[in-house]
């Protein structure tokens, strides 16, 4: 009788929880969390304990939200405070044992908010401030930590690096969402990188990141400063003392979290052993010396699987040399890749420590003219134990950036609960409640970053492809289609169309609107072409020339200003331009409109130009890291979208453009970004690809370059005619013809 009563209690004990808890959605999910079918009213009078020792950052965000009157003798009980503290005393054994972790429960007696460190604390609050709603709390008992000790951003990108302002903004957005670190290490700042990273910072940039230091620590984040001084740094004494130096500036800025980045350099500073002695030696010198300095992070130059040579011992040097506390990043399988638990078995087992996880998504620097604002995916859910942190590498769009950065900070602090969507959806509403909806119709269809060197794809536009594929077979095999269908992607341009515009007037987060302005112009004429060219479909039941044909000119008349948008807004030098949607909903409505034109002409004898926009010519390569990369075409330039990273070119390879016809040459200009003269390749033109005519570069800087005086050109070539690889950059290869052809 009693064992069937508790199973009885049990049993409802469990629905309650289910049927509640699906009106609690906490982001990140908590490791354990049981809620009672009830609530409680914010109290209008509150007695606290513990708020002399409890966390300060704490505290002052708990006053924040309670608006009712503090007392001494009356109102519900808070406890607040850290383990070992006397307030939270009776609730030490329910503070789970980990870092960062907190117990917090809200019953209608009391509310205690525990922490097992002062972060824990903290992140209690931060839950309970999700959990208040309307001055109403669940009745809940939350035990909770993270399964990944370092959670976060690492601002490394190549390109414009974030603003101040942005900055400040992400900051309070980790602390919020319970990430402990951000990683600053941007590739364009001088100071950080060569040519400066020896220099102290000036005065007006030293003051600000004073205050990000000090709005780091009052989110509890950790504001780590990374140096990467690898591409000319000298093995010796002097470069030593000058490392040591810079670094007691920024502690003296208030900075105590340092990373030493050794990515995309060649030479002298790549060696294993010597970057081991240096890293060894600021960790004995500086880093333990000082006991409020966390542990060394550093950025391996084999930082991903695809680039650690099989036959050299660099991972392992690093692995065996490097004294234990010093923390090793690791991109994954590839620069760009998803982690998996092969994967992370196999770093580890070379660095002998888990891995430091640097995950480049949702970073932009290699795929300038589209923006990624997609879910969250494709990491293993269950090696947390296997990995000493996960920071993501953020587009230069700060605020765009928080998509994925909020679902990063969910994923890393439970990735067993992590749910994609939930999350995607949670995170587009905490940064743009108001119009959600249309960010998300947005976003969804902004996720892919089409082709690119690190063959790294997403999925877009999840939610029409089907009807998509179905169309489109249809349409294409027998002009046929369901009506359905046709609805579906009618009703999605619709979508495209109002959420552009009413995206573009919000006023509830500018410097996000700012970011994602052009793309906005592009998504709302790229819906307005779609809109258009479906009316040009359905017009082939009932026919009317003039009306297919004002179509056809209003759709020639978008992709018109579609090019401009592309030829005016975000011209960086790399891959300028503005992308969007190109996934599934530009192909639907390029393939859709050149066969229905197609059709027309066939039936009518007319030509009509169906042609949407196209690459005419072909980059051809034997260089692994070359032949993936895009060519784009700007006016009269050919150029080959670049590389960020080191290209390892071996003896004998080359890289080619060939043209889709010949064209007068005007000049070529390369840059290999090395200052050396370029002795070892050679640049042919040729009308046939059989017959080249070497030309001579001069060269500037790095700069390469030759006029070709309107010599005949089909193909254009670059060859490493050296016995030796050559380590380069890409940053510039552009091919400019005759304007006008
Ligand atoms: C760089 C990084 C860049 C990213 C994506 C690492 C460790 N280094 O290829 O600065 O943002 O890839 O382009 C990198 O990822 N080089």
């Amino acid at each position: 009788m009693k064992n069937n009563k508790i199973y009885f209690l049990g049993a409802c004990l469990l629905c309650a929880v289910t049927a509640f808890s699906q009106n609690i959605n906490l982001q990140p999910a908590p490791q354990e969390l049981i809620t009672r079918d009830k609530t409680i009213d914010l109290p209008a009078i509150y007695q606290l304990e513990g708020e002399k020792e409890a966390s300060p950052h704490a505290v002052e965000v708990l006053k924040e939200l309670l608006p009712g009157k503090q007392s001494t003798k009356q109102g519900l009980r808070i406890y607040i405070g850290e383990k070992g503290d006397k307030s939270v005393r009776k609730y030490s054994r329910l503070i789970p044992n980990r870092d960062e972790a907190y117990y917090l429960s809200v019953t209608d007696k009391e509310i205690v908010l525990a922490g097992s460190d002062e972060r824990g604390t903290y992140y209690a609050l931060q839950t309970f401030a999700q959990l208040l709603k309307d001055g109403k709390l669940p009745e809940v008992e939350i035990k909770d930590y993270p399964s990944v000790r370092y959670r976060g951003v690492v601002e490394g990108f190549y390109g414009t690096p974030w603003s101040h302002q942005a900055r400040l903004s992400q900051l309070k957005f980790y602390g919020k969402n319970k990430m402990n670190t951000y990683i600053y290490g941007p590739k364009d700042d001088p100071y950080h990188s060569a040519p400066n990273w020896r220099l102290p910072y000036p005065e007006k940039e030293a003051v600000q990141l004073q205050e990000l230091v000090a709005v780091a620590n009052s989110n509890e984040v950790d504001f780590v400063w990374a140096i990467h001084p690898g591409q000319d740094i000298k093995w010796n004494q002097q470069d030593r003392d000058i490392l040591l130096t810079k670094f007691e500036k920024m502690y003296q800025l208030g900075v105590r979290s340092f990373a030493v980045f050794f990515d995309d350099i060649s030479g002298e500073g790549t060696n294993p052993q010597k970057q081991a002695e240096l890293l060894n030696y600021i960790d004995e010198n500086f880093v333990q010396t000082k006991p409020d300095v966390t542990p060394l992070i550093m950025c391996p130059t084999e930082y991903n699987k695809s680039w650690s040579n099989p036959k050299g011992n660099y991972l392992t040097t690093l692995g065996e040399k490097l004294n234990p506390s010093i923390q090793i990043m690791w991109t994954g399988d590839r620069v760009v890749s998803d982690i998996t638990r092969d994967g992370i078995s196999w770093i580890n087992e070379r660095i002998k420590r888990p891995a430091y996880i640097w995950w480049n998504f949702p970073v932009s620097d290699y795929v300038r003219d589209h923006l990624l604002l997609g879910p969250v995916y494709g990491n293993d859910t269950t090696i947390s134990g296997q990995m000493s942190g996960f920071v993501t590498n953020p587009m230069e769009h700060a605020e765009a950036s928080k998509i994925a950065i909020y679902s990063v900070a969910s994923y890393a602090w439970n990735p067993t609960k992590y749910d994609t969507w939930q999350t995607w959806k949670d995170a587009i509403r905490t940064i743009l409640p108001d119009a959600a909806e249309e960010l998300e119709c947005f976003a969804i269809h902004n996720s892919d970053l089409g082709v690119n060197g690190h063959l790294y794809r997403r999925e877009e536009s999840q939610d029409i492809q089907p009807a998509v594929e179905r169309f489109l077979k249809g349409y294409v095999e027998n002009g046929k289609y369901e009506t359905a269908d046709f609805e579906a992607l009618q009703n999605t341009f619709e979508r495209m169309a109002e959420s552009a515009d009413i995206l573009l007037i919000n006023t509830e987060n500018k410097p996000l609107i700012q970011e994602i302005t052009p793309w906005l112009y592009q998504f709302r004429l790229l819906a307005e072409t779609g809109k258009e060219v479906l009316n040009m479909v359905k017009s082939w039941g009932d026919f009317s020339h003039s009306y297919f044909l004002r179509k056809y000119n209003h759709v020639k008349a978008l992709q018109q200003q579609m090019f401009d948008i592309d030829q005016t807004y975000n011209q960086n030098p790399y891959q300028p331009g503005v992308k969007t949607a190109t996934r599934v909903i530009k192909p639907l409505i390029d393939r859709t409109f050149a066969i229905t034109v197609e059709r027309y002409n066939q039936k009518n004898g007319t030509s009509l130009d169906a042609i949407t926009d196209y690459m005419p010519h072909k980059l051809i390569s034997d260089v692994e890291q070359i032949k993936n990369l895009p060519l784009q075409v700007k006016v009269n330039r050919v150029l080959i979208s670049p590389a960020n990273e080191v290209v390892k070119w071996g003896a004998g390879k080359m890289l080619e453009i060939e043209l889709d016809n010949t064209y007068p040459a005007e000049s070529i200009q390369i840059d290999f970004g090395k200052k050396e003269p370029s002795v070892w390749g050679r640049f042919e033109i040729s009308v046939n690809g059989k017959e080249w005519k070497a030309i001579d570069l001069e060269q500037k800087g790095s700069k390469l370059t030759a006029g070709l005086q309107k010599a005949p050109v089909k193909f254009v070539r670059f060859t490493n005619t050296g016995n030796e690889e050559q380590e380069v950059y890409l940053r510039q290869f552009v091919l400019t013809i005759e304007k006008g052809m």
